[in-house]
């Protein structure tokens, strides 16, 4: 029975940190709308529209209750004039113009086919738009020059638009960790990400290693990734090592030092425990029958690229890995930065600013009236420092 909201409800914070957000989510209708609108507005590089559109969405998705009539929105916070309009119009109509027609638009369609390669952010994609690109076939046969990620990105992309499936994702961890231990033997490889919040898919899988004696984990990374490599497990990789700033372009906010490993994985499909590889339970499937739809998924089985083979026929599927190695007294930060949401952690960082004083990042938490960074050997340590009550990852999906 989905509850009715009623008077006596706790009231709802603006910061998703305050928030339990299962994946339970009674109002896809207007998230899924909602999201569109936050997509769109990154394609437009216009990033108050996407974050308001983002907060829009979260708070829907944390109500214990799906929205029936616009009175059961009295004293949500986070819900502007527009997304309010948008929600109104799907209550009296089923749908909402505004995201009708966008979804039919020429450039949203292009923008978010591009940006769908790895390697390919929204700058990159507008250039391509403009330059009068609109399908993967026409890039291909363009002379644009590629980056060796998107290059990669292009050559795996029938695969690695298939969602990954938490059986998958478990037998990579569980790979991982043979290869780490087999040069530090007590490593901990540890599943972070949407996967640790309890979803069944995910687009990468994100996995965090430490080691309890610190300094013992410098140099491991390369060994592992060489040793990967000799066995043919690697299809492409991009180690980043602590003193590299590269990333900080990228997304400043998400910005950390740690020493990482971009990878597209060879999984071969033996190792997974689950027959089906290529079916998964949540709506991330839908985008693939989108992406199929909007002939992004196509031309599966008649890959000419050498090396790739068609996906039905061959035994292996390319995955998206991240490997994020930290230091021990780092470890609960590095846990609570790389499990998520986006949206969650955007939520901590900033409650931590505004209402303690406090810079929270994947390394650490500096209290800045007393000059000093706090420690935390555990996730429930870092929201005690923050004066919250302890959400479990699965419900920071927000
Ligand atoms: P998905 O799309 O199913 O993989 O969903 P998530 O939630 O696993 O999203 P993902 O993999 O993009 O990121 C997981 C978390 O890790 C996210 O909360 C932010 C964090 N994260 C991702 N990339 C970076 C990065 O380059 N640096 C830092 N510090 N954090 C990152
Ligand atoms: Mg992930």
């Amino acid at each position: 029975r989905t509850a009715d909201r009623s008077a006596t409800d706790i009231p709802v914070s603006q910061y998703a940190c305050q928030r339990r957000t299962t994946l339970n989510n009674r109002n896809n209708l207007f998230t899924n709308a909602l999201k569109i609108l936050a997509e769109n507005a990154e394609f437009c590089e216009n990033e108050g529209r996407n974050l308001a559109f983002a907060r829009a969405s979260s708070i829907l998705k944390s109500l214990p209750y799906r929205v029936t009539k616009m009175d059961d929105l009295q004293g949500i916070p986070s819900l502007g004039e527009h997304s309010k309009k948008v929600i109104k119009e799907i209550l009296e109509d089923g749908n909402c113009g505004e995201v009708e027609k966008l979804i039919q638009n020429e450039r949203y369609q292009t923008l978010k086919r591009f940006t769908s390669i790895f390697g390919v952010g929204v700058k990159t994609a507008d250039k391509w738009y403009r330059e009068g690109l609109r399908t993967l076939h026409e890039l291909k046969a363009s002379k644009i020059k590629l980056t060796k990620e998107q290059e990669a990105g292009l050559l795996y992309y029938e695969d690695l638009i298939v969602p990954v499936t938490m059986a998958e994702a478990d037998s990579i961890r569980k790979i991982v960790e043979e290869a780490v231990h087999r040069f530090l033997p007590a490593a901990v490889v540890k599943l972070t990400g949407g996967f640790r919040r309890g979803k069944e898919s995910g687009h990468d899988v994100d996995l965090l290693i430490t080691h309890q004696d610190e300094g013992k984990e410098q140099g491991l990374l390369h060994q592992v990734i060489n040793w990967m490599a000799v066995q043919g497990m690697i299809l492409y990789d991009d180690i980043t090592d602590n003193r590299d700033q590269k990333w900080k372009t990228k997304e400043p906010e998400l910005f950390d030092h740690f020493a990482k490993c971009y990878l597209i994985f060879k999984l071969q499909k033996d190792m997974v425990n689950v027959v089906d590889l290529n079916t998964s339970g949540d709506h991330d499937s839908l985008a693939v029958n989108e992406a199929k739809e909007m002939g992004l998924g196509g031309q599966a089985g008649t890959c000419e690229h050498a090396g790739c083979a068609s996906v039905k026929d061959k035994d292996w599927k390319a995955i998206r890995v991240d490997l994020v190695v930290a230091p021990f007294s780092q470890y609960a930060y590095a846990l609570l930065g790389w499990t998520g949401s986006r949206l969650f952690e955007r939520d901590l960082r900033r409650y931590a600013k505004h209402f303690k004083h406090m810079s929270l990042s994947s390394h650490s938490l500096f209290d800045n009236e007393q000059k000093r960074f706090l420690m935390a050997a555990t996730e429930e340590e870092i929201f005690a420092h923050l004066g919250l009550d302890y959400i479990p990852p699965q419900e920071r999906n927000a």
